[in-house]
């Protein structure tokens, strides 16, 4: 009996993953099987152990109040008849999904806004010359977001009308974009830049947002016990809180750090575990802000501290990125991306990780436990994003004094180097990319003749070379293999002649697949898409940066929409969306942003509604006669694909260009024709 009850007590033994199951990257393999050899638990390892509660990924469990959690799964067999689940209060399955789903959308557009809040903040102390580390890099885009924010940018004198002072117009640039988090009446000021149909629709339907922080909290509010009770009208917060995140902050944070930090264009740089390099102090920074990393990067090619490197031993600093932060330097500095959201902890399992700097969002409590493991010191930086272990070190940045305490981050990691175990791994893979698109290059490189415009990218969409545009985005998901969703979703894409705009983690992904060279066009591309890349010299993916960055895929559809000859709105483009590893709340958000401005979107792995076959219809279906987009969940990445490529296909048919039509040099005449 004894023995038995100690059989029973006995710990479960915890399984492990199977590396090539896992991922698709021969680089994580490598590493996921020295973790595990070292006895270092990784996410990989985790997402075997613990399976996800069926309920909740169907999206109706409800414990917004202390009487439940309410349960209310799907009968596998389906419902038939009325569906009579209720929680507690009476609240319906689709209420419960339709309330989680929105409080998704909250915390994705929550996190996006506050980031670009804390841009913006920056940026009011760059503009008052409150701090010596920042300045205007790029006062072009200054004066174009001053004209969106409705700040003059020439003044009278004497009857003549000059140019305003720049730092006038900073200043108050800064103060009018403040205000959209706040302001007491109005509309958020970039709705304008939406096409006039789009805007129209928003108007109709009554999801025009105020502000950013009160629609946030106006989903937090509908959502508690006993208020909004209506998926359709819960739907209506959920959708004006996502275009406040699309067109609003994220849109914000954007325009900001582009004024402050520089616009991208196109560089060339590497991506995956194998930039590390074994004689260098290896600094990785991770997190989604761009406010310390930019000092960083500036601190870690000082030639103070390139010294001091060497003196120690080292023979320079080699900086890396994770996550969105990775974009944001890749973008603007070609500094390279080391790793995915899914591959934080195996950075730091390479024993060569000197110092990994975190700010904010998709960075796993489990760096500190796997930096215990190593000599890498862990360091978190942002007021509201700190970790309880015991060994990580919190230095709380200040843009007041952003190089000082920069440097003392580069210094820490400098100092770190001496202290590597014997025992270094760097796999060898890192492939080359060329990123830093944006909706400024994209029109460069797809302009007209006189440049400046869309036309030479919408000709070839008229003529056929290029079927449509995709926006692929978003995260990893431990859940499905490791970059193999995006990677399958995007080749058949542009094999099918489907340009591809990326961002996020997917940015990456294909990064690391060196999707992102001009090259990959002769190897991946349908013949079409093909010869336009090689013609103008680009690659058939372009990196737009970081998920806030999705943003200028709204842009740039909008700019799509202007150049004429391809409909009067975003819905009527040849496009569609996916995110094929979605993990995050952020990327609700997105989607949700993308449905409401037109776009027909697809998520991959899972849906967080499918326990409410009803509201997941009003997602899927209802929606499209309301904005023009709508969602969509398909797992096998190649029907996924195919799906999205219908789609366009669909579009293209409406417009009348579903012929294949060879190439015509058309004039103004032709292209009125086509208008009408
Ligand atoms: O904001 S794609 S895993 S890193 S949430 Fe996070 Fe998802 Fe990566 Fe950037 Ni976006």
């Amino acid at each position: 009996m004894a023995e038995e009850k100690e059989k029973k007590a006995a710990p479960k033994k915890e399984k492990l993953a199977d590396p090539i199951a896992a991922t698709i990257d021969v680089a994580s393999q490598q590493l996921i099987a020295r973790a595990q050899k070292l006895g270092v638990e990784t996410v990989f390892d985790r997402a075997e152990t613990m399976k996800p509660c069926n309920i909740g990924s169907q999206g109706t469990c409800c414990k917004n109040c202390g009487m439940g959690p309410c349960r209310l799964p799907l009968p596998k067999s389906g419902i038939e008849g009325e569906d009579t689940r209720k929680g507690l209060c009476g609240a319906t399955a689709n209420t419960i999904a339709a309330r989680n789903f929105i409080r998704m959308i909250a915390g994705g557009a929550a996190a996006h806004s506050d980031h670009g809040r804390g841009v913006a903040e920056v940026f009011l102390t760059a503009a008052r010359k409150e701090s010596d580390d920042y300045k205007i890099k790029d006062p072009v885009k200054l004066l174009q977001v001053a004209e969106a924010l409705g700040v003059a940018t020439t003044v009278e004198v004497d009857g003549e009308t000059k140019d305003r002072d720049l730092d006038e117009v900073a200043v108050e640039v800064g103060e009018m974009a403040m205000a959209e988090w706040g302001k007491p009446d109005g509309e958020v000021l970039y709705l304008k830049r939406a096409p006039q149909a789009l805007y129209e629709k928003w108007e109709k339907w009554g999801v025009k947002p105020r502000n950013i922080d009160r629609e946030i909290v106006e989903i937090m509010h509908r959502t508690h016990i006993g208020v909004d009770q209506d998926y359709r009208n819960l739907m209506k917060q959920g959708v004006r809180a996502a275009i406040a995140d699309g067109w609003g902050g994220s849109m914000l944070a954007t325009d900001l750090q582009d004024i402050l930090f520089g616009t991208p264009y196109p560089l060339q740089s590497e991506a995956n575990l194998g930039v590390m390099k074994e004689d260098h102090v290896n600094l990785i920074v991770h997190g989604h802000e761009p406010i310390l990393s930019e000092m960083i990067v500036a601190a870690s090619q000082s030639k103070e501290m390139l010294d001091y490197a060497k003196q120690k031993g080292a023979k320079g600093i080699q900086l890396s990125g994770i996550c969105c932060t990775a974009n944001e330097i890749l973008q603007r500095h070609g500094i390279p991306p080391v790793a995915t959201f899914l591959q934080q902890e195996l950075a730091i399992i390479t024993g060569a990780c000197d110092a990994m700097v975190v700010d904010i969002q998709c960075i796993m409590q489990n760096l500190a436990n796997v930096s215990k493991c190593f000599h890498t010191k862990l360091i978190t930086t942002h007021p509201i994003a700190k970790m309880e272990q015991d060994n990580v070190i919190h230095i709380e940045f200040d843009e007041h004094y952003a190089m000082e305490d920069a440097k003392r981050i580069v210094k820490m990691a400098i100092d770190n180097f001496e202290n590597r175990g014997s025992e270094v791994m760097i796999p060898r893979q890192k492939a080359t990319q060329i990123a830093g698109f944006g909706v400024e290059s994209i029109q460069y490189h797809l302009g007209g003749t006189f440049r400046g415009d869309y036309y030479t990218l919408n000709d070839n969409i008229i003529n056929g070379r290029i079927r449509g545009i995709a926006g692929v985005v978003g995260c990893n998901n431990a859940r499905t293999r490791h970059n193999e969703g995006h990677i399958q979703v995007v080749k058949e894409l542009i094999k099918n002649d489907v340009i591809v705009l990326t961002t996020g983690c997917n940015g990456i992904a294909c990064a690391m697949e060196g999707l992102l060279t001009p090259e990959a066009a002769g190897v991946y591309c349908g013949a079409g898409l093909a010869e336009v890349c090689e013609t103008v010299g680009i690659p058939p993916v372009l990196h737009l940066g970081s998920c806030v960055d999705n943003s200028r895929i709204l842009l740039a559809a909008t700019e799509v929409v202007n150049a004429g000859g391809l409909g009067n709105d975003i819905s009527e483009l040849p496009a569609a969306g996916s995110a094929p590893e979605w993990m995050s709340e952020k990327a609700i958000s997105i989607g949700q942003y993308f449905v409401a401005s037109g776009v027909y979107t697809v998520f991959g792995v899972t849906f967080p509604t499918t326990g409410a076959p009803v509201f997941q219809d009003f997602l899927f279906k209802e929606m499209e006669k309301m904005y023009g987009g709508m969602w969509d969940l398909e797992i096998d990445p190649i029907k996924h694909a195919h799906k999205m490529i219908a789609h366009i296909d669909s579009k293209r048919k409406a417009l009348g260009i579903d012929k294949a039509r060879e190439r015509v040099l058309m004039d103004m005449a032709d292209r009125q024709k086509l208008e009408a």
